[in-house]
């Protein structure tokens, strides 16, 4: 005989999952154990939204769907989060919550941990499902693994209920249920049409513009991507996760001048990009109305979903890219020399008017000259995994830190939330084994800060950086009261992560923070530096204040 705990486990090996996430309790407590007893790697966190947030970006970086345990009800709701945005950003993740017993929930008789977990995660999810039997985990195990990563992946939910964990089934019967997938995630080929339709219209663009998108980076279609855009010799504009897909120095970024590329283009070619409120829903002041649009995208309903798509094409990008670079024929798609010459000369003019602010040396250190001195450190670290969330320490950084390597930037995303840094950093490092550098604004860091315990328990190569101005955005006044957006004033959070045997370091220059950062980086230890702000540099929501509603009774109280 055997039961739904080794089940789980077996179904997990039969998969190639090597990983798993969670915080542990009742009912899978003893489910965590086995699996780590098995040669599973589990890793413990101190809330499960953290976990859940390191299941899905090591599902980002890996294309297998990252995995987090969390126990019933309460448990379950703060993993939700992590799967709800891991939906929102297009990454695989299975959450898998134990949960109570059935006939107990469904008639609301006040169960220990009680909640209908799989229909309140339904609205949050790419599917969900329950495992209402010990011979159907096989069964379950798999369509989670195909729905998380087929097509557009997302977040799935699995509920596994105590019972059926705690089920006994015949080795024979149980033996026969597992199911290996075969190609979780397979190839989508682009109609050829769609390709001919595409490159018809790419051939008649005089300002053509290509955006690249996180989903480009998820494709692993790297060698396809630098070849068409090479080729074909058009100018590219990276998303924040896309940057380092085509390193940032390549020549033909024109990220130093993305509003001009963007608002005088006449065909956009978006690669796993979508037309959402990160580019202004391809409207606005931004935008010109005349510009037509390419699309490559897995999922068929985001074309047409902000501006008509003249040339859509739905398969999955490294099939569409091969097609396309396949049909390429010299000299057909190629942009003016007077498109190419004005990016160039708009680039050299925002990248000199940077030039002044990034040399500066105030004292307080500001954004700027921050992370002048964290680019500084950086330079000899090019494969490090950055890390980056806040407000103004969010948008300064994406501009300022130049990435060299496809999946290298893991940020905030498309829901701009604060909370993942401690948790992407944790999984990123788990599943490369890499360095990470976290650059942290000291609100966003508070989302998840206590995950420098789970950091230092396990030894992971992460250095957290703390843009400290004291506040949300900026710090108060001295001797004023806290207002809405203020923290505390001289917080030492080097002296947190001292708690749990990390290194933490306290700079107030930008000298200090690059000798900080080369010598935890050098050290392959957690670490955590504290760089003092200056708490007036910081602007309201950083670069997105304009998406805040005014008061209509502004100055009339
Ligand atoms: P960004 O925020 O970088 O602009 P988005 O998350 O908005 O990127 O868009 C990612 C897009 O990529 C989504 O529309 C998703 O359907 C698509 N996508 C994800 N993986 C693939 C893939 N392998 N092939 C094609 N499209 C993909
Ligand atoms: N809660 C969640 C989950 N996500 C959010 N985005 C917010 C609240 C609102 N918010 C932002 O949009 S940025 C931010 C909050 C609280 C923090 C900004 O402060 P910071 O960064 O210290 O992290 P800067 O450098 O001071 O701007
Ligand atoms: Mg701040």
């Amino acid at each position: 005989m055997t039961d739904g705990f080794h089940l789980v486990v077996d179904a997990f090996k039969l998969n190639g999952i090597d990983t798993i996430y969670g915080v542990a309790g009742i009912p899978i407590t003893d489910l965590l154990r086995l699996a780590q007893s098995e040669g599973i790697r589990y890793l413990g966190f101190r809330h499960e939204q953290s976990a859940g947030n390191a299941a899905a970006i090591a599902g980002y970086l890996t294309q297998k769907p990252g995995i987090c345990f969390t126990v019933s009800a309460p448990g379950f709701l703060n993993g939700l989060v992590a799967l709800a945005n891991a939906t929102t950003n297009c990454f695989p993740m299975i959450l898998i919550s134990g949960s109570s017993d059935r006939s107990i929930v469904d008639l609301e008789q006040g169960d220990y941990e009680e909640l209908d977990q799989m229909n309140s995660a339904k609205r949050y999810a790419k599917a969900a499902y329950r495992i209402n039997r010990p011979q159907d985990i096989g069964i379950g195990i798999a369509r989670a693994i195909r729905a998380a990563v087929s097509g557009r992946p997302g977040g799935v939910y699995l509920d596994l209920t105590a019972e059926v964990l705690g089920s006994s089934l015949d080795m024979e019967i149980a033996k026969k249920s597992l199911v290996k997938v075969v190609d979780p995630a397979p190839r989508q080929i682009p109609a050829p049409e769609s390709i001919t339709r595409a490159i018809d219209l790419l051939a008649t663009a005089q300002r053509p513009l290509v955006i690249l998108g996180k989903g480009a980076a998820y494709a692993q279609a790297d060698e396809e991507i630098r070849s068409f855009i090479e080729t074909t010799g058009m100018p590219f504009l990276p998303m924040s996760m896309a940057k380092g897909l085509l390193p940032d120095d390549h020549a033909q970024s024109a990220a130093a001048a993305r509003s001009y590329a963007i608002g005088h283009a006449d065909v956009v070619m978006l690669i796993g990009a979508r037309l959402n409120w990160l580019l202004s829903h391809g409207k606005g002041p931004l935008w010109s109305e005349s510009t037509r649009f390419v699309q490559v995208d897995i999922s068929p309903t985001e074309m047409d979903s902000n501006r008509p798509i003249a040339a859509p094409v739905v398969g999955d990008i490294k099939s569409a890219l091969s097609a396309f670079n396949a049909a390429l024929k010299p000299g057909l798609i190629k942009p003016s020399a007077t498109w190419l010459d004005e990016i160039a000369q708009r680039k050299q003019k925002n990248i000199d008017r940077m030039a002044a602010r990034l040399n500066a040396d105030p004292s307080p250190m500001d954004f700027s000259s921050a992370l002048r001195a964290v680019r500084n450190a950086l330079g000899a670290w090019p494969d490090v995994y950055l890390v980056n969330e806040g407000a103004n320490t969010l948008d300064f950084a994406r501009n300022i830190i130049d990435m060299h390597e496809p999946r290298r930037r893991l940020d905030s995303g498309t829901w701009g939330v604060m909370g993942i840094g401690m948790g992407y950093a944790i999984g990123a490092a788990v599943v490369t084994g890499k360095p990470v550098v976290a650059i942290e604004g000291d609100s966003a860091f508070g989302f998840s800060g206590m995950e420098v315990e789970t950091i230092c328990r396990y030894q992971l190569p992460v250095v957290t950086i703390i843009f400290n101005n004291n506040g949300i955005y900026r710090g108060d006044a001295i001797g004023s009261a806290c207002s809405p957006t203020g923290l505390m004033q001289n917080a030492r959070y080097d002296k947190m992560i001292e708690a749990f045997g990390g290194t933490g370091y306290h700079v107030t220059d930008t000298s200090s923070l690059t000798k900080a950062l080369s010598d935890a980086l050098a050290s392959g230890k957690p670490a955590l530096i504290n760089a003092i702000i200056d708490p007036t540099a910081g602007t309201e929501s950083g670069h997105i204040q304009s998406l805040n509603p005014k008061s209509t009774f502004a100055g009339k109280k």
